[in-house]
């Protein structure tokens, strides 16, 4: 037994199933990412809707903040092995998005497309949950530039990096692609209690 083991933590002693295998608790909110944190001209910024859809779309942040929002409270889980518990994330419902795209029934994966090209995908119907959003605030406060701003994806299901932070175009599409980290080893899946880490 380890001298330097932490004061467990009571939401883990009260439900030691919570946290996934191989993870560690952490208060802070880490920032994890490649490359640089894109600083916007909002006036410019738009979202983009495309691809096996009825009506392609090109939203404004007003536009998307009008969207039906709802907040969603949820323990977030980092490959790298941190978790941070009781997050509130507030943003669209990622089913409101697909609903006013018109995605067609061959729509079967999308692919975030973010700044500096970063991407990853998931099957549209694991989208369809009503803890995934695209989000626009954290516990309360506007998303800081570092964790997303203006726009970022919620999927508190899988391993942080599927949660994409500058989202800026949606792409719906028949067949999946891999995505950045995807293709750089990561578990297309991503499910932290499987621990689906790495291929
Ligand atoms: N655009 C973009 N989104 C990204 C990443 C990235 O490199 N680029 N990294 C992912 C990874 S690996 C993690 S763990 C989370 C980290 O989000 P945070 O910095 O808000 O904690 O962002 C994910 N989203
Ligand atoms: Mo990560």
């Amino acid at each position: 037994m380890s001298f330097f083991r932490r004061t467990p933590d009571p939401r883990v002693v009260e439900n030691p199933k919570r946290l996934p295998p191989g993870q560690v608790l952490t208060e802070k909110w880490p920032v994890l990412h490649y490359g640089n944190v894109p600083h916007y001209d909002m006036q410019r910024w738009r979202l983009r809707l495309y691809g096996e859809v009825e009506a392609e779309k090109s939203l404004t942040y007003d536009e998307v903040k009008t969207l039906p929002a709802t907040t969603v409270h949820c323990d977030i889980h980092c490959v790298t092995t941190w978790s941070r518990f009781d997050n509130d994330f507030k943003g669209t419902p990622f089913a409101e998005v697909a609903r006013l795209a018109g995605a067609k029934p061959s729509a079967h994966y999308v692919i975030f497309h973010c700044y500096s090209g970063f991407t990853t995908s998931l099957p549209l119907e694991a989208l369809l949950d009503e803890d995934v959003l695209l989000a626009w605030e954290h516990d309360g406060e506007p998303l800081a530039p570092e964790h997303g701003f203006p726009l970022r994806a919620l999927v508190p299901k899988r391993y942080f990096w599927k949660s994409a932070k500058w989202v800026e175009e949606i792409e719906f599409v028949e067949h999946d692609q891999l995505g950045f980290w995807e293709r750089a080893g990561y578990h297309n899946e991503a499910d932290p209690w499987r621990e689906q880490r790495y291929w």
